[in-house]
Parts: structure tokens; sequence; C-alpha cells
């Protein structure tokens, strides 16, 4: 039996049990709901209004009152380059007060197992690639999301140590950059792949000639449909308790030049591409191995091109 065999030879079905996905208006977690549907287990939510996740008591309360079993634990503070730079405290604070609430009160009240989700900018900017788990804290983080990235790995370790000291299953997944359905298309606090489509797009209604991309496009990315990734999680969930991170990842990267050209492709805009070089370009490349998941029986199956033609569809849907 190889190391990842035997960490996953301990099967936690989720047929019949409460789970409980914190941040499920999100796009991750509302992703990690539909795809519960198929195990028939019991899907518990809170939403903003009953529960504020930065408050330790109130987080404490519900989860002695809603008694889950299993919680994916998809609640963040997230956003592209330019908010992560610009709103350091925020990402910071709120991602820890986040998930130490959330992985402290299922210790407390019994949760028998929680999965934590990261993000691929826990590595080193200069890590090795394809980046394995083994580089975490091997070199300095990309300057513009450390704030995040320090806020994730003291999720991941906050796992581990509840699982060291009291022997809980508390496990952490790494997604890629993510995309898909239910992303934020706001132009100054989103990620790469909506802002695209979203520019894309109003620059074809608008019959302009030219769209803007931020920074130089040499940036190489790695994405994944957030469908994708939460059957990768749901997977990991079942079958993995180890104490090691899984990185979760589509397998291949594209500059972010060529993703402009295709996303263009996929709209229907035919105009120039210009960059503005007042942007930040970040981390120059973060593929990541997805090897561990792979010997853990999980590969992605959206192609990128399918997956934003999906995406764009449901941008599409977000103006009517
Ligand atoms: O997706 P993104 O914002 O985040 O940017 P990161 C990826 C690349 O796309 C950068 C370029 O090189 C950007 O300069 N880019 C080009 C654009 N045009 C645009 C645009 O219109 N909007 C945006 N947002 N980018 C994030 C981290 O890093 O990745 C988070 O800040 C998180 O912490 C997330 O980890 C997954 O990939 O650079």
């Amino acid at each position: 039996m190889t190391h990842v065999e035997a960490q996953s030879a301990g099967a936690y079905p989720l047929a019949g049990k409460r789970v409980w996905v914190a941040g499920h208006r999100g796009m991750v977690g509302s992703a990690i709901v539909r795809r519960l549907v198929a195990e028939n287990c019991e899907v518990l939510t809170a939403g903003r209004k009953e529960l504020d996740l930065t408050r330790q008591q109130d987080v404490e309360a519900w989860v002695e009152k809603n008694r889950p079993q299993a919680a994916f634990v998809a609640a963040a503070k997230v956003g592209g380059i330019l908010a992560n730079d610009t709103y350091p405290a925020t990402f910071l604070y709120d991602n820890l007060i986040i998930e130490a609430n959330i992985i402290k009160a299922a210790h407390d009240f019994d949760v028998e197992k929680v999965l934590f989700l990261g993000s691929s900018c826990i590595y080193p900017k200069l890590a090795p690639q394809p980046i394995s788990e083994d580089a975490l804290l091997t070199g300095p983080l990309e300057p513009t999301n450390e704030w995040y990235a320090i806020a994730k790995i003291a999720g991941i370790k906050l796992c581990q140590a509840y699982r060291r000291q009291y022997g809980r299953d508390f496990i952490s997944a790494m997604p890629t950059n993510l995309y898909g359905p239910g992303d934020n298309f706001d132009l100054n606090s989103s990620h790469v792949m909506p802002a695209l489509i979203r520019k894309a797009h109003e620059a074809k209604e608008q019959g302009l000639s030219e769209i803007t991309v931020w920074g130089t496009g040499t940036p190489r990315r790695e994405f994944l449909h957030v469908e994708d990734c939460a059957d990768a999680c749901v997977h990991l969930m079942k079958v993995y308790s180890g104490e090691g991170h899984v990185n979760v990842g589509f397998g291949s990267d594209i500059t972010i030049l060529d993703l402009t050209r295709l996303v263009c492709d996929i709209v229907g805009f035919k105009g120039k591409i210009v960059h503005d070089l007042s942007k930040p370009d970040g981390t120059p490349r973060k593929l990541m191995s997805s090897e561990r998941l792979a010997e853990l029986g999980w590969r992605p199956s959206i192609s990128l091109e399918r997956g934003i033609a999906d995406t764009y569809k449901a941008f599409l849907a977000t103006l009517s």
C-alpha cells in the first residue's frame, strides 16, 4: 500500500449525515451544496443574518444547537489580486477569525470530520513547478496575497494541530484558481476569469475596439471549474483522512494573454487586447501538482473551453 492509500483506508460515507457547508452562498460553498444532493445527506446552512462567523460565541452556539457531523469550511473573505493587495487587514483578520471559530467549535462539539479549504497562494512565490504539497513554508510568499496566504496556512496548521493534540479527523484541500457560476464579476474585486468575461462581453455589446488586461499578460495560472472543485472536496471528505493538505488542481496552466484570447473567442469579441502596466502581475506561475489527489482516485472533468462557456452563460443570466 502506498502512503496515500494507507491514509485513505478509512472511508467516511456522507449518506444520512448532517453536513454543514459554512460559506454556502459563496461560489465554492454553493457548488458543494449542489454536489451534496447526490450524497443523500442532510445539508445544514446558516445565512449571514442567522450566523456571523466572525463571532466566536455565535459560532459555538450555532454548532452546539445544530450538531453537524461533518463540515466543509468554504467560508472566507476572497478576492482577486487588487482586492488582496488593497485590504490586507481584512484578508488576514477575517480569514483567521472565521476559520479559527469554525474549527474550534467543530472540536468543542465533536464534529466527526472537517474539510478546510485553502488556496494555491499558500506556496512560495518562486516554488518549483508543478508545486507539490511539500513546498509549503519553503520560501517567501507572493507579496500581493501574503495576508490571505498566511491566514490559509494557519487554517491548515490548525487542522493539523487538532489532529495531533486531540486525534480529530480534520483535513485540508488546496484548490488552484477557481472560476464558474456564482463568481464575483465586480471588476475591482474579482479574480481574472470573471473580469475578462465581463470586459469582453461589455466591449462586444458596446462595440468597443479594445479591452484592457491588467499587467503584462505573461503570468501563468491554472484554472479549475468550481463544480470540479466541489466534486473533489466531497471525494476527499469521503476517502481521505491524512494530516497533509491535498492540492486540487486542473493539471495544466495558461498565460493570462492566452486566456484573454480564449475568453474573447468564446464571448465573441474581436477587438484588440491592451495592457495596463500600472496593475500588478502577481506571482509568475503557480501550477500545482495534483498527483496526490490523482492517487486518491480523483481527476477533473470540465475542460477550460466548456467551463468558460458555462461561466459566460451564468454571467449573462445575472444580467437579466
Ligand atoms: O485572478 P487574479 O486576480 O489573482 O489575477 P492571482 C491573476 C492574474 O491575472 C494577475 C491578471 O497576473 C493579474 O494581473 N489580470 C489581468 C487580471 N487582467 C485582470 C483583471 O481584469 N482582473 C484581475 N483580477 N486580474 C489571487 C490571490 O491571485 O489568486 C488570492 O490574490 C487567491 O489570494 C487567488 O489565492 C486564487 O492568481 O494573482
